[in-house]
């Protein structure tokens, strides 16, 4: 048997390592992609790199999350933005283009390339057969830097799609069925293959659904196999040569195997507070909604959109919800527009916001107090959506069309006739007059930085003893949006690590700032799958900026404990994960001797508070280890770039 596209990817791209599951390898990076909320610290450590230019294939700076600007914060990171791209040989999408992940997908995705993006669903590109992956600011900055990305080898899971969907029932529910059978922590170590008859009655915006909310199941990322569906959208798109064949399925050898009979699948819905509390939406039928938000990165494209059009033409939104809708791109907006789907969603009372993330990330649009939210983003976790009592619910747009016209949670199979006739364009409007090209000559552009934005803080080296108090104790699941929260007025301190730190665990304790510095510093208690959701490695660089100097939890998320060990902090695990219950927040812990334990990958964490011991272990590789020793892998990229020099 042959081996899977994910590993025919991998292979030729690999630069070290051995292809077991488990094993640290490197990889080549092809393309990478930035957007403005996490992009500001990614160029400023870029900078800190001395590299001239990117040594990218192509790399793309992205303005799409923070364009409400209120205040000056937001358009000098812009401008910062603007120019940086503009020195060092890097596109800028500007706000207003849409949404990078789309974007990317329309206009720069190659299938069988790499992609590194600073977002944690820049998997959505797997929709065209190329292996994209989230990561933090800094593994970019690398990247763009010419090193090759360190992760760790997946497993490759086959998911054989057969049958096809009924018209009310979307793409948004092959995933939501996802997360319901394996949870936000079934996906860690591991890729979703998709084949099978199924996948060649989904179109690649369909595709890119499923894989941009596989980050909901904590994948590394998720691949479709390039087809005769990729080729007709990269020809609509006027990018015909780039597409090749790429194969998935039967012939090739697999770690696991998953089926979906596409026909079985009815609308479903994933309720408060976590992706995988899904159910059908028959079930709660008549759960009255205050509110409905069409639109993001999972579920703002093209098909999304006109499918919810021919549901809301010639209707009006229930008078008692709250309609609006965040197209995901320039492009797609403009023939909605010319194609007059527009009108029907205006007429129909829908409010059209910017072509930006928005309300994804609590950027607008917070429900009132104790709503009920139908939206068709993919994280629903506590407070995201800038109202810390909304309950919000995720949905496909077919649904959330027919709930807001009803005003309560409906599917959308009284208009299946009106749904079943969608046709993919032959031809999408293409526009890339605001992609800025950079200069040629990068040497005569000046980056602009406003006050807001400050240098990178300073990494000391770890020492062989830690000793501190548990600040805090958390439960399993808990996300980047928990620890550093997306809400606009934080976001806008992204590249100001003093004041961004003031908001650690602000959503959940609002005093553990204050218990951090009058300790200076400690450590982190958490159950399973801790860091999940974002890639903000601001979740990692405030918490060290505060003196956290390691989490210890029965479980992490991938790209977090990544960033962690990026920034110095140690994320280790529970040998014994029953022990987590034995530890309580203000007890006393030490570990000494970590230069070897670290090395040892055994580390033996003292309670002087309840005078035991609990065994540790940790799976970083060698370099990470080096990384947390030397404080930040700054340090350690730095040494190499001089070592180059010399
Ligand atoms: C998100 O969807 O949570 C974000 C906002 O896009 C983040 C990135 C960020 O925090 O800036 C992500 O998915 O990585
Ligand atoms: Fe933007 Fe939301 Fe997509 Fe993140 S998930 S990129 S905030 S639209």
């Amino acid at each position: 048997m042959g081996e899977n596209l994910t590993r025919r990817i991998i292979r030729e791209h690999l630069v070290s390592g051995n292809m077991a599951p488990g094993e640290e390898i490197s990889l080549k990076i092809d393309q990478t992609l930035t957007q403005d909320a996490t992009g500001t610290m990614a160029y400023l450590e870029f900078e800190s790199m001395g590299v001239e230019r990117v040594r990218t294939e192509l790399s793309v700076s992205y303005i799409d999350h923070s364009c409400l600007q209120v205040g000056f914060k937001n358009a000098d990171d812009h401008r910062f933005l603007q120019t940086v791209a503009a020195k060092y040989g890097i596109l800028c999408s500007r706000p207003g283009n849409g949404i990078c992940h789309q974007v990317h997908m329309e206009r720069f995705g190659v299938p069988g390339k790499t992609l590194l993006g600073s977002d944690s669903h820049t998997p959505h590109n797997g929709a065209l057969g190329m292996l994209a992956m989230g990561a933090g600011g800094l593994d970019i900055a690398l990247a763009m830097g010419g090193q090759p990305f360190r992760v760790k080898m997946p497993k490759v899971v086959n998911v054989r799609l057969t049958g096809k969907l009924k018209p009310y029932v979307a793409s948004k529910d092959i995933i939501l069925e996802l997360l319901r059978r394996f949870t936000v922590k079934g996906g860690v170590g591991k890729v979703f293959e998709y084949s099978g008859p199924g996948v060649e009655t989904l179109t690649v915006p369909q595709r890119a659904t499923i894989c941009n909310m596989g980050a909901e199941l904590g994948l590394t990322t998720s691949v479709f196999p390039s087809d005769e569906q990729t080729r007709h959208f990269l020809k609509a798109q006027g990018r015909e040569e780039c597409y090749k064949e790429l194969k998935t399925g039967g012939d090739y050898a697999y770690d696991e195997v998953v089926e979906i009979d596409l026909s079985q699948l009815e609308p479903l819905v994933a309720q408060p507070h976590m992706p995988d509390r899904v159910v059908p939406v028959a079930q709660l039928e008549d759960l009255k909604v205050d509110q409905v938000w069409i639109g993001s990165c999972t579920n703002g494209n093209y098909h999304d959109i006109v499918q919810a059009a021919k549901i809301l033409k010639g209707k009006h939104v229930s008078p008692n919800v709250s309609f609006s809708m965040s197209i995901a791109s320039r492009q797609i907006m403009h023939m909605l527009s010319e194609e007059g789907w527009l009108n029907d969603i205006i007429d129909a009372g829908c409010r059209i916001l910017e072509l930006t993330c928005g309300p994804c990330g609590g950027a607008g649009q917070s429900p009132c107090s104790g709503a009920v939210s139908v939206r068709t983003n993919n994280r629903n976790f506590e407070g995201r959506s800038g109202t810390k009592d909304a309950k919000v619910y995720l949905v496909s747009p077919e649904t959330a069309a027919m709930t807001a016209l009803k005003g309560t949670l409906a599917t959308a199979k009284e208009a299946s006739e009106l749904l079943a006739d969608y046709q993919e364009p032959e031809r999408y409007h293409i526009d890339d007059s605001m992609i800025l090209a950079p200069a040629a000559d990068g040497s005569c552009v000046e980056v602009i930085k406003g006050p807001n934005i400050k240098g990178l803080p300073e990494f000391h080296a770890l020492p062989d003893t830690v000793q501190g108090e548990v600040l805090i104790k958390l439960e399993d699941n808990i996300s980047t949006d928990h620890i550093i929260p997306a809400l606009p007025e934080i976001v806008t301190f992204r590249s100001n690590i003093p004041a961004i730190s003031e908001y650690v665990f602000s959503g959940i304790d609002s005093d553990f700032v204050k218990r951090c510095k009058e300790k200076q510093g400690g450590f982190v208690l958490a159950g399973k799958n801790y860091g999940q959701g974002s890639s903000r490695e601001h979740a990692a660089l405030a918490p060290k900026y505060l003196g956290i100097k390691a989490v210890i939890a029965v479980s992490f998320a991938r790209i977090h404990s990544q960033n962690l060990a990026n920034f110095g902090i140690m994320p280790l695990e529970f040998k014994e994960a029953s022990d987590y219950e034995r530890i309580d927040q203000g007890d006393q812990l030490e570990i000494s001797g970590l230069d070897q334990a670290l090395d040892m990958h055994r580390v033996i964490l003292k309670n002087l508070s309840k005078k035991e011991s609990y065994e540790l272990v940790h799976h970083l590789s060698d370099y990470q280890i080096r990384s947390i020793k030397a404080g930040s892998v700054l340090r350690l990229a730095a040494e190499r770039a001089s070592n180059e020099k010399e």
